[in-house]
């Protein structure tokens, strides 16, 4: 008894030192406390998931976000076995979730294929949630447990019976007292969801988010697998090959190397590579990526020589680059001991990976050839017109330095430069126009603010070769100032200046050429993005001016939110039942009536009458559903549909207004009295001094730092909006439509 009393001890001081040690150092075991984190929780979680359905016995996961922030994964495997732990004296259960790797990922005999990029296990969830529930379905009964940042709260105790359903339900509420993010985004989710589908074929995830306004709801299922993926990375694009698919297994020193590898040609000039260790995205590459590139440009080389395709100096010629312009490639491996090195710990380490996928690769790729005559030549063409572009693209290169150009030495003659020469302390601005670039050369700071003016459009990069834009002044001018080169010779530490701001106006052709410098540092300078060095300006939309006092708006929303403030001022505003509103819950009330309005007004752009939609209770669609969220807020002040739109017209005209729409009319007209309001047209409009102090100055402005949190929705997004398919691109925009007020790219 006594010793049993020992041991009980020492487990349980096991645990508490385990899951102190994850709430001391959080960051140490799932990498940060913001967004990343956040959502790395679920991962963990999802991964245990498709270990189970790895192992052959799960074939379904439901992912839901609830109502009250928490989330939820069940999946239908074995249910995580609920009976005593051989020798820690508690349900293994307990064990699996309170004890720091107890998953067994780090024994080495029984890996674990999938794993978050830490690999920690769902103890560390536990330990980082304020609560967690976990329901299992196994041996005819259903098994609950609850725990609190790691510590059983509830022990483990049958609430059910379930028949023959088996399976392992888990819902966790984050702890905010270690997390800055505050709710999960369905977008990240979906993104890592649908490749989890696309990287482990036949599974099925389902996922909801019910605490959202939009009811979102999506099932990736994938019988191709990574082929699938292919052409999902590949659908707006033209694809110059059917997709080619690879695959083999092979000893390697800790256990067997498995490799799958799907790769497709299309008429595009960019590659897109994504590689993947353990279902882990090796984002920085890896033994992997070499083995595959390697191989691929050797089978070509050969190929091509063999079939008398190639001559021989164009053979000499060839790079790894030219070979794999306009590829989309998708390679998975799974590595029982897998090392991961780098600077986020995203390159694949393992030596022997490198050769193994490379013989898979060399081996099939030139079967692929010898019995695809056709498609081998349309490849070599591509590889051919890429090196010939990269030649022309060097000699113009050669040329231009020659005068001087690229090397910094001469700067272009547009460039206003600043004095300062650390680039941790200058910033750049892309300014569009002669006026607006005049306006901020004179405001600027000349120390630590260079002035770059860009006339007309900026060269469309996604159609173009390298040489053709080198043969582009605008390009060339933006290379020069940035400093870093370009091509073969970029060197982002070579960067002029550390802040690069896109300064456009905010109309239709600002936005055209804000998308064209972004594809341009998207495709050909990418580490500009990653190290966070480009910027949006935000210049303010309106200048409202009263008594005497001018202030500058940036958004719609700040506007009406200034207009409803000033006109509720000796303004009453009533409940439904007749009771005065307090300051607070006026303004709250209009603020409301302002979103139903906007919201009302995009529903009829989309040639819907937003009365119907409400009162409809099948409509479905983001616009039906946001307008039934904000009118069922409206209902919490005793108002409804009738009060807003007037009383149901049997006639089918349009119905008069009801009271709360001209209230909402009332206090902003009231709002507007002895103010002047002016919308800015373009930056060109404000002077030196205003351009300066409203989007220019640090103490002053603001600005949005460029992010790309996923790179497969960036390549695609680019692909579509400057590529040539039209019919894609109209879809995008009419499905963004509604989404226009909260787009920040
Ligand atoms: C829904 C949210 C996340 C899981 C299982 C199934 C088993 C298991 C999980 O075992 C303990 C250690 C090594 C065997 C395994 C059930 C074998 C037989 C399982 C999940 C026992 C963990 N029966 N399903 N863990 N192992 N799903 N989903 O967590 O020796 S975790």
């Amino acid at each position: 008894m006594a010793e049993e009393q020992g041991n009980y001890n020492a487990e349980n001081i096991q645990v508490l030192e385990g899951m102190e040690a994850v709430r001391k150092r959080p960051a140490m075991y799932i990498g940060d406390t913001g967004e990343r984190g956040y959502h790395h929780l679920v991962y963990e979680v999802v991964d245990n998931s498709i270990d189970e359905a790895l192992a052959g016995y799960c074939s379904m996961i439901d992912v839901i976000i609830n109502p009250d922030g928490s989330l939820t994964v069940q999946d239908n495997g074995r249910g995580i076995p609920v009976d005593m732990h051989p020798t820690q004296h508690k349900p293994a259960i307990e064990v699996v979730l309170t004890i720091l790797h107890a998953g067994g990922k780090f024994d080495g005999s029984n890996y674990k294929v999938s794993g978050g990029l830490h690999g920690v296990g769902v103890s560390c969830v536990n330990a980082l949630s304020d609560w967690m529930k976990v329901d299992v379905k196994r041996d005819g009964k259903i098994h609950h447990i609850e725990f609190s940042r790691g510590h059983v709260t509830k022990p483990l105790e049958v609430v059910g019976e379930c028949g023959d359903e088996t399976g392992t339900k888990v819902t966790f509420f984050p702890d905010h007292t270690i997390f800055s993010c505050r709710a999960f985004k369905w977008e990240i989710l979906c993104a890592r969801l649908r490749e989890l589908a696309f990287l482990n074929k036949g599974v099925t995830i389902h996922f909801r988010d019910d605490e959202g306004e939009a009811h979102h709801e999506e099932t990736f299922h994938y019988d191709g697998g990574i082929d699938e993926f292919v052409e999902y990375l590949n659908q707006n694009k033209k694809p110059l090959s059917p997709v080619i698919h690879f695959e083999g297994a092979k000893e390697g020193t800790t256990g067997m190397v498995q490799a799958e590898i799907s790769l497709q040609y299309t008429d595009s000039y960019s590659t897109l590579e994504q590689t993947y260790c353990n279902n882990i995205h090796t984002i920085e590459g890896g033994t992997h990526l070499s083995g595959f590139r390697r191989a691929l440009t050797a089978t070509i080389k050969k190929y091509g020589l063999d079939n008398k395709l190639l001559k021989e100096k164009e053979f000499d010629s060839l790079t790894g680059d030219d070979m794999r312009e306009g590829l989309t490639v998708v390679v998975s491996v799974k590595v029982p001991q897998p090392q991961f090195e780098g600077q986020t710990k995203t390159k694949l380490g393992n030596g022997e990976v490198d050769g193994i996928v490379g013989s898979i690769v060399s081996d099939k790729l030139m079967t692929f050839f010898e019995e695809n005559p056709s498609i081998a030549k349309i490849v070599i063409e591509k590889t051919l017109l890429a090196a010939r572009a990269r030649e022309a693209a060097r000699a113009a290169r050669e040329s231009t330095r020659r005068k001087g150009v690229m090397d910094g030495l001469s700067l272009p003659g547009k460039l206003r430069d600043c004095s300062e020469r650390d680039p941790a302390k200058t910033e750049l601005f892309l300014v569009e126009g002669d006026s607006a670039g005049g306006s901020a050369q004179t405001g600027r700071d000349r120390a630590t603010q260079a002035i770059l003016p860009l006339r007309g459009k900026v060269l469309n990069v996604e159609k173009a070769r390298i040489d053709r834009m080198l043969a582009n002044a605008e390009i060339r001018t933006l290379i020069t100032a940035i400093g870093c080169g370009f091509g073969e010779e970029w060197d982002v530490s070579k960067a002029r200046y550390h802040k690069i701001v896109i300064m456009t106006d905010a109309d239709v052709d600002g936005a055209h050429i804000r998308t064209l410098l972004l594809t341009f540092f998207y495709r050909k300078m990418p580490e500009l993005i990653e190290k966070g060095y480009v910027y949006l300006a935000q210049p303010p939309l309106y200048k409202v001016e009263r008594k005497k006092k001018i202030e500058y708006v940036l958004t719609d929303g700040e506007l009406t939110q200034k207009l409803l403030t000033l006109g509720l001022d000796d303004f009453e505003v009533k409940g439904k039942d007749g009771s005065v509103l307090d300051a607070e819950k006026a303004k709250e009330l209009m603020m409301l009536l302002a979103e139903i309005e906007a919201t009302c007004k995009m529903v009829e752009e989309r040639g819907f009458r937003p009365e119907e939609l409400v009162r409809d209770e099948t409509a479905t669609g983001s616009g039906a559903s946001m307008l039934k969220k904000e009118f069922s807020s409206l209902s919490a002040y005793g108002y409804g549909p009738d009060d807003y739109f007037g009383p149901p017209s049997l006639t089918g005209a349009a119905p008069a207004s009801g009271k709360l729409k001209k209230l909402l009319d009332d206090v902003r007209a009231h709002g507007k009295q002895g103010l002047s309001i002016y919308r800015f047209k373009g930056l060109g409009e404000m002077d030196d001094t205003e351009l300066y102090e409203t989007t220019m100055n640090p103490a002053t402005r603001h600005m949005l730092r460029v992010k790309l949190n996923d790179a497969v929705a960036a390549d695609q997004m680019f692909s579509l909006l400057m590529g040539d398919e039209v019919e894609p691109r109209r879809k995008f925009i009419e499905d963004n439509a509604l989404n226009v007020r909260n787009l920040d790219f």
